[in-house]
């Protein structure tokens, strides 16, 4: 088990455009701290299913930790302080999230990242994320730094305008992708998950995305 784990830690980079990067089972290594730190968060600001700015339930359901949430309502999205379903702030960026950002992006080239946002997805099964860019953030000039745990999915990589054929690339549990410079705003998607069941988080997948989105 171990030797797998390390094995998969050493896999390394996988170019993918220019300004893009998948680390394969970057997080592997740390996954222990980065799961017990996720529950806490969960346990704090519980997933919920957001409304798209078209009135639609989003399939995926979310939640942040950090400084900067991003929510999605009736009146658009956009990032927010504050939980609106409690009221409250949210939960604080723990610190091996942080660690691993920092570490993931310097990996790719990413020197100083350090993220205020954290977006957390939860994939049940036959939840999928349609094409879109991410461009609520303040400055396009930081990275994302997107991590992949539980289920496996087709991350759906495109281009800068929405017709263009995407990338259909498998992402597995421990796998980072890094995501910006000249690729920060391509359009991308998750499709479809299957089911499944995975040891450690079970029948679902779960991506945290970090940013700077202030
Ligand atoms: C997901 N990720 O993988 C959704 N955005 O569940 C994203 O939308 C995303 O992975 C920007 C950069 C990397 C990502
Ligand atoms: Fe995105």
């Amino acid at each position: 088990m171990m030797t797998a784990e390390l094995f998969d830690a050493d896999a390394g980079v996988q170019a993918l455009v220019p300004g893009a990067l998948l680390l394969r089972g970057f997080a592997l290594a740390h996954e222990d701290v980065v799961v017990a730190a996720l529950s806490l968060v969960v346990a704090d600001a519980p997933l919920r299913h957001m409304t798209t700015p078209g009135g639609f339930r989003m399939s995926v359901a979310m939640t942040n930790c950090g400084v900067l949430g991003w929510v999605s309502d009736t009146s658009g999205y956009r990032y927010d302080s504050r939980d609106p379903d409690s009221g409250q702030p949210w939960p604080a960026m723990p610190a091996a999230f942080t660690e691993l950002a920092t570490s993931a992006a310097a990996r790719a080239g990413f020197d100083g990242f350090v993220p205020d946002a954290c977006l957390v997805n939860r994939y049940d099964p036959g939840a999928r994320l349609t094409l879109h860019q991410d461009r609520n953030e303040r400055d396009f000039d930081a990275p994302i730094v997107s991590l992949s745990l539980g289920l496996p999915a087709l991350f759906l990589f495109g281009g800068t305008r929405r017709a263009e054929r995407p990338l259909r690339l498998p992402l597995r549990h421990g796998d980072v992708v890094v995501w910006g410079g000249p690729a920060r705003l391509r359009y991308h998607g998750v499709a479809a998950v299957r089911a499944g069941h995975h040891p450690r988080i079970g029948a679902h997948r779960i991506n945290l995305t970090f940013r700077k989105a202030g």
